[in-house]
């Protein structure tokens, strides 16, 4: 590829030359995240890896700019794969390699990987990229720009988007259309189109059927339920508050504020009673939460989403008379009491996988309809193709039970409401309003499906965040040596009780999460686990015990 030898050119001028003796990771979840400042290159070699995958796929690939969850100093740069999927985790070597490569042996690097993945490098490659709304997304966007241009390959650059919009326009395309289309008026008529066959407003003389109160995190989201609200007619009425006119990304509000710190986001008037929730910095995540008669606030996170659509969807496919695998996906950090309700009362199967969407998709497309939702708020459902045959045959046919076709009917809205490429802020708060619509129920009767069991996350800081390696989907670690069995000890002291520490894949600390019977054992379970982590893994600054 003749073209590899302008990269070496550009870096001889020491345009996006590599800054930093630094090594770094790239995950396939979470892409490469760090202080935007020092991006550029980084963001300029991802380009680079980013014309490669698309040959090598032969298809439209995209590349997102975004730190997503993380505060606005931080950016970072994600790879989407032709059906929205994340990067192929056989490439996360070669894009870390990549990224660490010394100028002067980069050619070579990119070389090999052509050699490595047998690319064909005459095949015309084709990136779809956006942003999010941070400040300095823009320049990172140039930097991505000056390595695209470099290939003579088609590029559309759709400015700011929402993450899983990216994801959805990238999927577009490789599908010709039989996806939706690959626009942002597209995206919004594909899913309001359907959502309003649920709801049916024109019955509803001109009130609306359900309204939202949004904490758009500051970030992209707002502007986009801003957006797709115009679509809606009188289906949903949206406030939308932290709607990035005032304020910090991600400061105080969005979704990772609210579910770590178990409380309300500033900036939103939460009422009594009133549906509210939050978007992430990219609005691939979405809880929910509300304030009960007795000023309590609950939280219904990623758990309480994945149960609410697992048990509606169950029921959906029973009554179309289908017989269809479905099952549900989560992480270790899912409620303990969400999975028993999962298995016991909703009689589902359920697995547990590694943290990181690209398991949890992996996993779902394992069942004919998957649900997957991290605790986080990050999360979708995937309908095979078979089982969305079936589903359509019935729908389509001229004959047979009418309850069965009018299932079918009405699951077919709902695959068209779920943007099944990747967790979607808004698509999942349109699935979770047209099933409580469904339901006829009221935030409090979702609630109380189950209790949660009272649970703590804390982030400890170490020296090196890597010295912890985990197994068994997290649950347990491997290294450093003893930690584990320290843990157990701490947990066997607790009653109901459950912890877990990884290292995280999008900040430079570890993770801590404890659940028991009661917020101040959990709590407590916490803290100890959090100062075992610190004491036997190289603690770096405040220990945990002083902030318990
Ligand atoms: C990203 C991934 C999520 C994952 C999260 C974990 O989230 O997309 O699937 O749960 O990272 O972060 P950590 O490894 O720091 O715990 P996002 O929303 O920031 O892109």
């Amino acid at each position: 590829m003749e073209e590899i030898s302008s990269v070496s050119v550009i870096l001889r001028r020491n345009i996006f030359s590599r800054r930093t003796e630094k090594t770094f990771n790239f995950t396939e979840s979470a892409g490469f995240r760090g202080k935007a400042v020092d991006l550029d290159w980084i963001v300029f070699r991802v380009g680079l890896l980013s014309v490669l995958y698309s040959k090598y796929k032969k298809a439209t690939v995209g590349v997102m700019i975004t730190a997503s969850h993380n505060p606005e100093p931080d950016n970072g740069v994600k790879v989407v794969g032709p059906m929205g999927e994340m990067m192929e985790g056989s490439w996360e070597l070669s894009a870390t390699e990549l990224i660490n490569s010394r100028d002067e042996d980069l050619e070579l690097t990119l070389q090999q990987t052509i050699n490595n993945f047998c690319i064909d490098a005459t095949w015309p490659a084709s990136v779809y990229f956006a942003r999010d709304t941070r400040p300095s997304s823009p320049m990172l966007a140039e930097a991505l720009c000056k390595a695209l241009e470099m290939f003579h390959c088609t590029v559309k650059d759709y400015g700011i988007l929402s993450t899983p919009q990216l994801h959805y326009m990238v999927r577009c395309d490789n599908t010709h259309g039989s996806y939706g289309v690959p626009t942002e008026a597209g995206y919004y008529e594909k899913l309001s189109k359907a959502f309003l066959a649920i709801m049916q407003p024109e019955s509803n003389k001109g009130q609306y059927i359900a309204s939202v109160m949004i904490d758009g995190a500051n970030g992209v989201g707002a502007l986009k339920a801003a957006d797709i609200s115009k679509y809606l007619k009188h289906s949903l009425s949206m406030s939308i508050f932290n709607d990035g006119s005032h304020g910090k990304l991600n400061y105080k509000c969005g979704a990772d504020h609210v579910k770590v710190s178990q409380t309300a986001p500033e900036g939103v008037p939460v009422e009594l009673a009133a549906r509210c929730l939050s978007f992430d910095g990219d609005a691939d995540r979405v809880v929910y939460y509300y304030i009960d008669e007795g000023g309590k606030f609950s939280l219904l996170d990623g758990d309480k989403i994945a149960t609410l659509v697992a048990g509606f969807l169950n029921e959906m496919v029973v009554a179309s008379g289908l017989n269809l695998k479905l099952g549900v996906v989560q992480t270790a950090y899912a409620n303990g009491s969400s999975t028993n309700y999962i298995s016991n009362v909703l009689k589902v199967p359920v697995s547990c996988v590694s943290t990181g969407v690209k398991h949890l998709h992996h996993r779902a497309a394992d069942y004919d309809v998957g649900v997957y939702f991290e605790a986080n708020g990050h999360g979708t459902v995937l309908f095979s193709d078979k089982a969305f045959n079936m589903i359509r045959k019935i729908s389509n046919a001229e004959s047979g039970d009418t309850c069965q076709k009018e299932a079918a009917d009405k699951l077919l809205s709902f695959v068209d409401v779920v943007n099944q490429t990747v967790g979607d802020a808004i698509s999942d708060m349109l699935l979770v309003e047209a099933i409580l619509h469904e339901r006829g129920w009221s935030i409090q009767q979702w609630n109380d499906l189950y209790n949660d069991l009272p649970n703590r996350q804390m982030k400890v800081k170490v020296r090196e965040r890597t010295v912890i390696v985990t197994t068994d989907a997290e649950r347990k670690t491997t290294a450093p040596a003893g930690l584990q069995d320290r843990i157990d000890e701490i947990v066997s002291k607790y009653p109901v009780a459950r912890a877990f520490v990884r290292p995280s894949g999008t900040e430079d600390i570890v993770r801590v999460y404890a659940e028991s019977d009661t917020q101040e054992k959990a709590d407590s379970l916490a803290c100890k686990v959090a100062q075992a982590v610190y004491d036997m893994a190289g603690g770096d600054g405040d220990r945990p015990a002083e902030l318990c």
